[in-house]
């Protein structure tokens, strides 16, 4: 039932890796950043164009996929990050004074274990993998991306829900002053995701805390998210600040906002359409014409089973 594990890395990935690299050892004029491990923190959350730190990576995920990486500009370049821009392109540069330090996830609710985490301790609890996922936004375009971080379910064990929970509710940081578009009627705030709890209990759920060997940039959640990848991508929220077990269905942001367009299950799905576009094909970034879209974004054999039963047209 697992993905098939990729024995090495492509020549192609190889190929974007050192190109990056290097690009950003010339940025830094500093090779020794490049080789430091999961230490110091001076660097983050720092404004302009100080780089990302490298991250220790203990293993690469056995749900590692083997096409080909979207390259690291476009992955970091064209994003959807609405606290700070409606405009994929714009979201890069307004993200960067973003503070992620000090940052603390709250657990709440239906759990035995409530508490604060500090964002270093949550980063060192568990041993980071590198999983190379699929990622498909509900605009119908998609990348490759090489996450880093650690499975949701091991995180959710330790916070032992009990067993009234029946869903997972996850809140961005809410910060209008450091959040522009949070100044604006765009989304209902603060951006608000769930997931049913066995789904959060899925291998496939990720927390991620970095991606392409580096701690994760602003503008792609700094300094955890999720990443779903059977999902549409507007279920991995980003910027997380409170994760809260409840009993009853987490009404999202995007249902709030337009309910006939945005289900709360959001699974990747060629056979539904959305009400103003078809969802059956994609345009992979960095790529010439269309390719289909996979029923669960590919991860059918994995993820397909949590929804047996269940009418996919009904529960979009
Ligand atoms: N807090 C928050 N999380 C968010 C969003 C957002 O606007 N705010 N956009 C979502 C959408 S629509 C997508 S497609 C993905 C994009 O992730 P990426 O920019 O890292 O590729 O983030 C999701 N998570
Ligand atoms: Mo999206």
């Amino acid at each position: 039932m697992l993905l098939k594990t990729t024995p090495g890395i492509k020549p192609s990935e190889v190929t974007d890796k050192k190109l990056y690299i290097s690009r950003r050892q010339f940025i830094s004029g500093s090779a020794a950043l490049i080789a430091s491990g999961l230490v110091g923190s001076s660097f983050l959350g720092k404004p302009g164009d100080a780089p990302q730190e490298k991250l220790a990576i203990a293993k690469r995920g056995e749900y590692t996929i083997s096409e080909s990486i979207t390259p690291y500009e476009e992955a970091t370049g064209y994003t959807n990050f609405y606290e700070f821009s409606t405009g994929k392109r714009s979201v890069k540069e307004l993200s960067k004074s973003l503070r992620t330090r000090p940052w603390t996830l709250s657990v709440e609710g239906l759990v035995e274990k409530p508490k604060k985490y500090d964002i270093e301790e949550l980063i060192h609890m568990f041993p980071l993998e590198e999983r190379v996922y699929r990622w498909r936004c509900v605009e119908a375009w998609s990348m490759v991306i090489p996450w880093i971080g650690f499975p949701l379910a091991g995180f959710i064990k330790k916070c032992e829900p009990t067993s009234k929970a029946e869903y997972v509710e996850f809140t961005t940081l809410y910060d209008p002053e450091q959040m522009p578009g949070q100044q604006t009627k765009a989304l209902d705030w603060p951006y608000i995701e769930g997931l049913r709890l066995d789904e959060a209990m899925h291998p496939l759920a990720l927390v991620a805390v970095g991606m392409y060997d580096e701690m994760l940039p602003n503008q792609n959640g700094a300094p955890l998210r999720l990443v779903i990848p059977w999902k549409y991508g507007f279920k991995s929220i980003k910027s997380i600040v409170r994760v809260r077990f409840v009993e009853k269905m987490p009404r999202s942001s995007w249902t709030k906002k337009r309910p006939e367009e945005y289900g709360f299950y959001a699974n990747v799905n060629p056979n539904v359409d959305h009400p103003r576009w078809s969802q059956a094909s994609e345009r992979r970034i960095g790529e010439e014409g269309r390719r289909k879209t996979l029923m669960f974004n590919g991860y059918a054999d994995q993820a397909g089973h949590l929804y047996s039963g269940m009418n996919l047209k009904k529960f979009y």
